[in-house]
């Protein structure tokens, strides 16, 4: 049995996108619930399990999986017929893991350090910043249409995720701004708005 608790417009909706590209919708478990937002609105939400009272998290069979590079890792092993995450064996792997875990430890830093307008040596030198950041995609970028070469997969689901919050947030860069248009032009994009528009009155209800 798998649950997964989210809160519209968040960064579960990113898990409810990849739900609907694996087409699992009749095996998770989708619990709507309320979190604290960044203007202030909202707060703990006593129906959420999640240790940190945060969003997303998934429990398979009692056992609670959180960040969202887990939660999307796990998701793809645990239903590989999308080829949304090339498994163990192929050869991609090690760059599908790479992608996932430089979004938790570069990308989630660099923009929160970026919007807190924040500079000092220790953080430019471990994580560089927002130019590096995007050199790094672009780089990427201008060799394939996706992360991992010629398919859409869970790794761009997630990466493009940084730049689709708000209409300025995409870099001045061909190569990115044409993928984050492919990503964005796919149904799961739409249906995945649609979704969060319908329940976001749900969450509110804390
Ligand atoms: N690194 C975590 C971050 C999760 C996170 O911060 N989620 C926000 C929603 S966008 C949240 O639940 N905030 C409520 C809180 O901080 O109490 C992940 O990617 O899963």
């Amino acid at each position: 049995m798998l649950t997964l608790y989210h809160s519209p417009n968040s960064r579960s909706s990113r898990i409810i996108r990849l739900i609907d590209e694996l087409n699992v919708w009749n095996e998770i478990d989708v619990q709507i619930v309320g979190v604290a937002r960044n203007d202030g609105t909202g707060g703990h939400d006593p129906k959420n399990p999640h240790p940190e009272g945060k969003v997303p998290l998934l429990v398979h069979n009692g056992v609670e999986i959180w960040e969202s590079n887990a939660i999307i890792l796990y998701l793809t092993d645990l239903f590989p017929k999308a080829g949304m995450g090339p498994g163990v064996g192929d050869p991609q792997r090690g760059r599908y893991l790479s992608w996932l875990a430089w979004y938790g430890n570069v990308v989630e830093p660099v923009v929160a350090i970026g919007v807190a307008n924040l500079s000092h040596p220790v953080l430019d030198v471990t994580f560089r910043g927002m130019p590096e950041m995007i050199a790094r995609l672009a780089r990427a970028l201008e060799s394939a249409p996706y992360l991992i070469g010629e398919s859409f997969t869970a790794a761009d689901l997630l990466l493009v995720s940084t730049f689709t919050w708000s209409p300025d947030a995409a870099p001045d860069n061909q190569a990115i701004k044409e993928w984050i248009n492919r990503c964005e032009a796919r149904p799961s994009a739409k249906r995945i708005a649609e979704f969060d528009s319908k329940h976001v009155e749900q969450s509110s209800d804390v």
